[in-house]
């Protein structure tokens, strides 16, 4: 048999769309594959690969006899729960924050530093913010050609970045807009959402995402960035191997259920045109080009969600900074973003 694979989280949004990958990718022959959540969903049936499979409670004992655990919950989960993995002989491959920047853990993106699975002292290998990750396949084809030096980025973040929470919520809102006419008064969406009955503080954002764009991700960190923000900084310069990259970011928030997008201005050493650009994201394999200058549509969220490559468009050579590119990417953010990345790191150590 091959070898056994957990998923932990598997009843959350991201273990959700693992489950969706494990059923569509059969390249590697698992063999046994445990699904484990906490102890509300256990007993919970789920069919992967044409077998029910039982969902069993969080434990050390869960992971006896796991050869790669992919982990998909909150951070102090993970932090608590991936060290356990290992001891019990496990690689983790973890999705949250918890030990992305730490030194002896890889921070892997496998089209860009798949080799770094091997440098795994803790045996644990963390998957990248899906913000991040949505840009890193571009920036990675870009960089080992061209250079990156600098980087400014916005983006446009999906509900589904909360979770299931998120899309919830977004749910409500629109469904508690629709119909009324609102948005041409200060306030007038807030009072729409409250008359139906969704409170200020039950939501995950930080002001009505229905209608609106809201420019704070994550929690509050220094001198007023948000942990979004830093976390695309700092994990863009461990992935690309490149320490002091400049990097600014803003992260915003945008009433979309599922597909991370962002307007990158990216610096490069060399010289750089849109046709060298488009000749790299053409080559790429997880890479779909979609630019105006061919005839063609330019990405949006709407048209990407669900899909598993990162959709590049909108390519243009900077009219006032040299050596620099424009380009919008959408990548999905529940599949290369999140669960897609993880499971590709697991194959990744599967096939070597
Ligand atoms: C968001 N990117 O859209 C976040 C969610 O560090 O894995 C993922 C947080 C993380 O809110």
């Amino acid at each position: 048999p091959g070898p056994t694979v957990a998923i932990v989280g598997a009843t959350g949004a991201v273990g959700s769309v693992m489950i969706d990958i494990l059923n569509n990718r059969e390249q590697v022959p698992w063999g046994d594959i445990r699904l484990i959540a906490s102890a509300r969903s256990a007993g919970k049936k789920i069919t992967v690969r044409g077998a029910e499979h039982t969902v069993v409670e969080l434990s050390p004992e869960a992971f006896d006899g796991v050869d790669i655990a992919m982990f998909d919950v909150p951070d102090e989960l993970s932090a608590r729960w991936a060290p356990v993995a290992v001891d019990r002989g496990a690689i983790a491959v973890d999705n949250s924050g918890a030990f992305r920047l730490d030194p002896e853990v890889p921070l892997v993106v496998p089209e860009v530093n798949a080799a770094k699975v091997h440098e795994r002292p803790k045996g644990i290998i963390a998957n990248p913010n899906c913000t991040t990750l949505s840009m890193m396949t571009a920036l990675g084809a870009l960089h080992s050609e061209f250079g990156l030096r600098e980087l400014v980025v916005s983006s446009y973040q999906a509900a589904s970045g909360s979770g299931q929470e998120g899309i919830d919520r977004l749910q409500e809102e629109i469904a508690a807009v629709a119909g009324k006419h609102v948005g041409e008064r200060s306030g007038d969406v807030a009072e729409a959402l409250a008359a139906a009955g969704l409170l200020a503080e039950q939501t995950p954002f930080k002001a009505p995402l229905a209608m609106n764009v809201v420019p704070w991700c994550g929690s509050r960190k220094d001198d007023g960035w948000t942990s979004e923000e830093l976390k695309v900084r700092n994990e863009s310069r461990k992935i690309l191997g490149i320490p002091e990259l400049k990097v600014s970011a803003t992260c915003v928030r945008v009433p979309v259920v599922t597909t991370h997008s962002l307007a990158v201005h990216a610096v490069f050493e060399r010289e750089v045109s849109v046709e060298q650009a488009h000749q790299l994201f053409d080559s790429a394999s997880s890479i779909v080009l979609q630019d105006e200058s061919r005839g063609e549509v330019f990405p949006t969220p709407a048209g990407v969600v669900g899909e598993d490559p990162t959709y590049v468009g909108r390519v243009r050579q900077a009219l006032d900074f040299p050596n620099t590119l424009e380009f919008f990417v959408c990548g999905d953010n529940l599949r290369k973003g999140a669960a897609l990345n993880t499971y590709e790191i697991a194959e990744t150590l599967v096939q070597g």
